[in-house]
């Protein structure tokens, strides 16, 4: 009986950072009264509401590259809000291009105006400064190189170096040059990067404490003189990163200045497989590595999803 049902209301406001997408939930998430903070709310949402993450960002409303972002009230009171950012398959520490795509949502909303604003994540606070149009530049969360050099033997690709570093997120940055990097080769750079992961993963090789590296990095030339790098980011479900990646190019930034090859304030250009183009620099502060990374992010729709218990997939294609 049509009448007696009752359909759910999600509004979301979509914008895109660099080409990568980011869907921020504005109203009708869970109601989660009591739990404070944006990492306790991760906790709960992945413990007991992790239906609204397939709903919101998987098919058939959203895609595997989009990044959903809650939006919550902040425990730490100088934060314009918490944010608890999530994919196709579980939940992300942090994201760079999300918080930029974050900070043009709020204007957008008349929340913010050009500024300095700081955003509570599960992994910290991150303050951005917005240039009152689409120019966001994001200070990270302290990241760093957790270990160098690791080798791997991957079959069907053989010796693979790299480095297991901290931004934000756990990534794998793979030190041999992969060419081409181009969105021609995308599934063979998918492939070859999964296989990366499956082994780090059956070697034992992990991020601090034992998480779980799940974001692997490839670089080539820059296809632009203009940059340094260009990159290629394969995502934990298995999508690849339009934009250049926030947390990536951090933890990237973290290896140079490990290694020398970077000094503080100077400017890093790091292209995506796309040729959108993050820049990225640091600033060292008790010996800490804080990375600061610019893109632009552009709105680019607002929505009302509709649950409708009728709907044999209202709750997105669970994976
Ligand atoms: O920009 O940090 C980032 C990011 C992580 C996953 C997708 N984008």
């Amino acid at each position: 009986m049509s009448g007696c049902k009752i359909v759910e209301h999600i509004r979301v406001i979509d914008s895109h950072t660099a080409g990568e997408p980011t869907r921020v939930v504005v109203s009708g998430g869970p109601d989660l009264p009591g739990v404070t903070g944006a990492a306790a709310r991760r906790d709960v949402l992945s413990a007991s509401f992790d239906h609204y993450r397939s709903m919101i960002v998987g098919e058939p409303r959203g895609s595997d590259a989009l990044v959903g972002a809650y939006l919550c009230e902040p425990s730490d009171p100088s934060s314009v809000a918490g944010v608890v950012f999530f994919n196709n398959v579980g939940y992300l520490g942090m994201c760079g291009h999300g918080t930029m795509g974050v900070a043009v949502t709020l204007a957008h909303m008349g929340r913010i105006t050009r500024g300095t604003h700081r955003l509570e994540t599960p992994v910290g606070l991150v303050e951005f400064e917005f240039d009152g149009t689409h120019r966001v530049a994001v200070e990270n969360v302290p990241s760093y190189r957790h270990e160098a050099n690791v080798s791997l033997q991957v079959e069907k690709i053989g010796t693979v170096t790299g480095d297991i570093a901290w931004g934000g997120n756990w990534f794998f940055l793979v030190t041999e040059q992969v060419t081409p990097l181009s969105l021609a080769n995308v599934d063979r750079l998918t492939w070859m990067a999964w296989r990366i992961r499956r082994k780090l993963k059956s070697s034992f090789s992990t991020g601090k404490g034992g998480a779980e590296i799940n974001h692997i990095e490839l670089f080539s030339p820059p296809h632009s003189p203009e940059n340094h790098s260009r990159n290629f980011v394969l995502c934990p479900g298995g999508a690849y990163d339009r934009s250049p990646c926030g947390t990536g190019t951090s933890a990237k930034l973290a290896c140079l200045y490990a290694d020398g090859k970077l000094k503080e304030g100077e400017i890093y250009r790091q292209e995506s497989i796309i040729g959108s183009v993050f820049e990225g620099s640091v600033r060292v502060v008790d010996g800490q590595i804080i990375p600061r990374i610019v893109g632009s992010a552009y709105v680019t729709g607002e929505a009302m999803l509709i649950l409708d218990p009728d709907d044999p997939f209202r709750l997105g294609i669970r994976r």
